[in-house]
């Protein structure tokens, strides 16, 4: 299997956009880190996944990570990317050696043919900053010049660490929205609703597991169940007993988040929504746990792009910690990593009536129960009310 899915569209004669799916280096091409050194001198005979340039052109990459549960490094040999867009929104241009990118984040870079013909690696490789396992392994591709010989060496590069906290927070540090006057950053200044997220994992009795227990994700102590009737359903046909409307806007029991945690690690099952008014603005601090172990959520709204105002590490400290927001350029975009042992939080208006799911990115902490749901209430008329189901909605 290759490394990427790769689609390509032609950029005004001048050059190319490669549209890059990363999917994770399991299902890609299999290569540890200690053999792909073997692996790369014998690579003449390698006909892996090649991506053709020609000196001189610049290449937009169109890169989206389609892995299920690792955050990614990209990289490619020789060449610096310079950022312009991420979650489809413009950001100030910076030049960076390495992307960091969530599962399903899109960032797209441009990439200068800059370099002598040749061939130089590009490789992929997870990101995993706690005691969590991960397969550590690099796929890799090849960046070719047109006119390169077929037997030249191809120039390699390192990969960050797996643990390159540093990397990541380098990256991340670095976007800012364009904030131009044609595409303003329209951060709200002012807030309805403040809720305080805390997310992580906890531990639920099991008759029928192994041990008894198994272990479950959760929003602010709460285990989301997947309903048997869509939420958006429940919501436009006013169904009762599909969801209630108490999700909390705080942890319950509030704790120590980031440290060892408490005994008790038990979570609630509900099928709890958040309510809105139409057009309300809503700050949400999502405050990693350390509940068994710490780490990084990359976390994604669905029905709105958001504002990513602030991070930090430890607890969030509601006294300190907002005098450092960034409201004037913060980067808009629909999914964040929340950092290890950390915290972020975003902002956002509520101006898109229905349901829309909050939840992690990491396939196994969404199925474990790490999500929730807004309920954005209709404004005035029809132009700010849900519409309703297409006629040939299928019907279970
Ligand atoms: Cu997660």
């Amino acid at each position: 299997m290759e490394m990427f899915n790769v689609k390509l569209d032609s950029l005004n004669g001048h050059g190319r956009i490669f549209s890059l799916e990363l999917l994770s280096p399991k299902l890609a091409l299999l290569f540890s880190a200690t053999t792909l050194a073997a692996l790369i001198s014998n690579f003449q005979s390698y006909a892996g996944f090649s991506l053709h340039v020609e000196s001189g052109k610049t290449y937009m990459l169109r890169l989206i990570n389609a892995a299920l549960n690792e955050e990614l490094f990209f990289k490619i040999a020789g060449h610096q990317l310079t950022v312009v867009e991420v979650d489809a929104s413009y950001t100030k241009p910076f030049k960076t050696d390495t992307i960091f990118i969530a599962p399903g984040q899109t960032t797209n870079a441009l990439l200068t043919a800059d370099q002598d013909t040749g061939k130089y690696l590009i490789a992929i490789s997870p990101f995993m900053d706690t005691i969590v396992a991960v397969d550590n392994q690099t796929a890799i591709g090849t960046l070719r010049y047109e006119g390169t010989h077929p037997f030249t060496p191809t120039s390699l590069t390192a990969m960050p660490p797996t643990n390159a906290t540093p990397v990541t927070t380098s990256f991340v540090d670095s976007l800012r929205s364009l904030n131009s006057k044609q595409y303003p950053a329209k951060v709200p200044l002012t807030i309805d609703h403040s809720l305080l997220l805390a997310i992580g994992v906890g531990v639920n009795p099991c008759a029928t597991c192994v041990n008894g227990s198994r272990v479950v994700a959760d929003i602010n102590n709460v285990s989301f169940v997947l309903p048997v009737t869509a939420l958006l359903q429940a919501h436009y046909y006013k169904i009762s007993g599909v969801y209630t409307n108490d999700f909390p806007a705080n942890p319950p029991n509030p704790y120590n988040y980031t440290g060892a945690g408490p005994a008790n690690m038990q979570t609630t099952n509900g099928t709890k929504v958040y309510r809105l008014g139409y057009n309300s603005t809503v700050q949400v601090l999502f405050q990693g746990t350390g509940i068994i172990a710490p780490e990084s959520h990359p976390t994604h709204l669905h029905g709105f792009n958001f504002y990513a105002v602030g991070k930090g590490l430890g607890n969030f400290d509601s006294e300190k910690d907002p005098k450092k927001f960034n409201l004037v350029d913060p980067v808009e975009r629909n999914t964040l990593s929340v950092p290890t042992s950390g915290w972020a939080a975003i902002r956002f208006r509520a101006d898109n009536p229905g349901v829309w799911f909050l939840h992690c990115h990491l396939e196994v902490h969404t199925t474990w129960g790490l999500k929730m749901a807004f309920l954005v209430e209709n404004g005035e008329g029809p132009s700010q009310s849900l519409p309703p189901p297409p006629s040939d909605l299928p019907k279970c």
